[in-house]
């Protein structure tokens, strides 16, 4: 089948639309009453892990919203399950891991798996996905980062200060190495497998990776997120997501991607300038900006686009998730304010 030229894909690759092409980080999740109501009768890894349950969460918010893209409802700490670390998600309270990772002992203790087999739940999402959109907005599949999934490991949970994990790349950097390195390959192998089940781009969350000075992202991170990025198969747009790297843009850009994802920390011209005009951005509405009224959201809509300045290879978004107690007409008028004032 041929795949029309959809505006978030032109965009990708920097071509000139007809409007700026607009999706939310997180547009599946607790601010919508769909996703609350299959919650209340679900665990959330059941969720990820049943394919139809997953395939409905993914459709009902581009159904529902009229985003230009769609985004994979899975999670990015899914690929550390199989290391065996003793994953959870309990109501409320995030996430957590029961044996998390703190020496090189404990890095080498962790499972090898069949990146392909044992996460065949996802791209079973994937192709289900794909054929209920029927080709009219194209599929994001994602993974997480490996810094952001080291943190994640070494913590135990989501963190303030990153206390251990930079402990670890301080006192212990080989072992660091073999952890990146490690995260770097299964990264790369699974965003691959989500592609060849029918992802039309991909997105790395490295969600943390604004706690970093820029030299330790550059001697500790950076060159396994670029490992990751090189290895996504030829032609797959990739989308470089972070927050709080405001004084880390140069370095994340070195790391790769076809798009840059801007926060709301740095003016939407000024991060463009820093990246450079030739590669893609994509960002940057402040997620809490959805809490003022529809007329506020709309002048804070057109500042963006005004920092943008038609320029083709901008696409919309917030600069993180959208938080849990959004309200939905105020998304909606979010992105038909953005097809609004970007026609062209
Ligand atoms: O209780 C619940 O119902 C679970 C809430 C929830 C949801 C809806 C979690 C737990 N994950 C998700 C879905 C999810 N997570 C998606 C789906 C696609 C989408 O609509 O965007 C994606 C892309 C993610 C990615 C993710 N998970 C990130 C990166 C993005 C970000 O927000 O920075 C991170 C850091 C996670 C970890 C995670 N999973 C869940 C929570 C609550 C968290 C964050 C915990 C923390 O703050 O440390």
């Amino acid at each position: 089948m041929a795949t029309p030229n959809h505006p978030f894909l032109a965009a990708c690759r920097r071509e000139p639309t007809s409007f700026t092409p607009v999706w939310l980080m997180r547009q599946a999740g607790r601010y919508m009453e769909e996703y609350r109501k299959l919650r209340a009768q679900h665990g959330f890894l059941e969720l990820c892990k049943k394919s139809d349950l997953a395939t409905e969460i993914t459709v009902t918010p581009v159904e529902k919203l009229g985003v230009d893209a769609a985004i994979l409802f899975a999670d990015i700490l899914l690929i550390l399950e199989p290391m065996g670390v003793g994953l959870e998600y309990s109501k409320g309270d995030g996430p957590v891991l029961h044996h998390p990772v703190r020496s090189g002992k404990d890095v080498d203790g962790l499972k090898e798996f069949n990146v392909e087999t044992e996460l065949s739940y996802v791209y079973e999402s994937v192709k289900k996905i794909r054929k209920e959109l029927k080709n009219k907005v194209p599929l994001i599949g994602f993974a997480g980062a490996p810094f952001t999934l080291a943190s994640y490991l070494i913590e135990g949970a989501g963190s303030r200060n990153y206390v251990h994990t930079k402990r670890l790349f301080y006192s212990a950097p080989e072992a660091w190495k073999r952890l990146m390195e490690r995260l770097a390959k299964v990264i790369g192998e699974y965003l691959n497998c989500q592609i060849a089940a029918g992802a039309q781009a991909v997105q790395i969350f490295d969600s943390w990776a604004g706690c970093l000075t820029p030299n330790d992202y550059e001697q500790f991170v950076q060159p396994y997120t670029k490992a990751v990025i090189d290895a996504v198969t030829p032609g797959v747009p990739v989308i470089n997501f972070s927050t709080g790297t405001t004084g880390l843009l140069k370095n994340i850009r070195a790391a790769g991607g076809d798009v840059i994802g801007l926060d709301w920390r740095v003016n939407l011209d000024e991060g463009w300038a820093a990246v450079g005009h030739d590669v893609a951005v994509q960002g940057n509405l402040d997620p809490v900006a959805l809490f003022a009224s529809p007329k506020e959201i709309k002048s804070r809509v057109a500042e963006i686009l005004k920092r943008a300045a038609g320029r083709p290879g901008h696409i919309f978004n917030l600069g993180h998730g959208v938080l849990p107690e959004t309200p939905v007409d105020h998304v909606i008028a979010m992105v038909d304010a953005v097809h609004e004032l970007s026609a062209r």
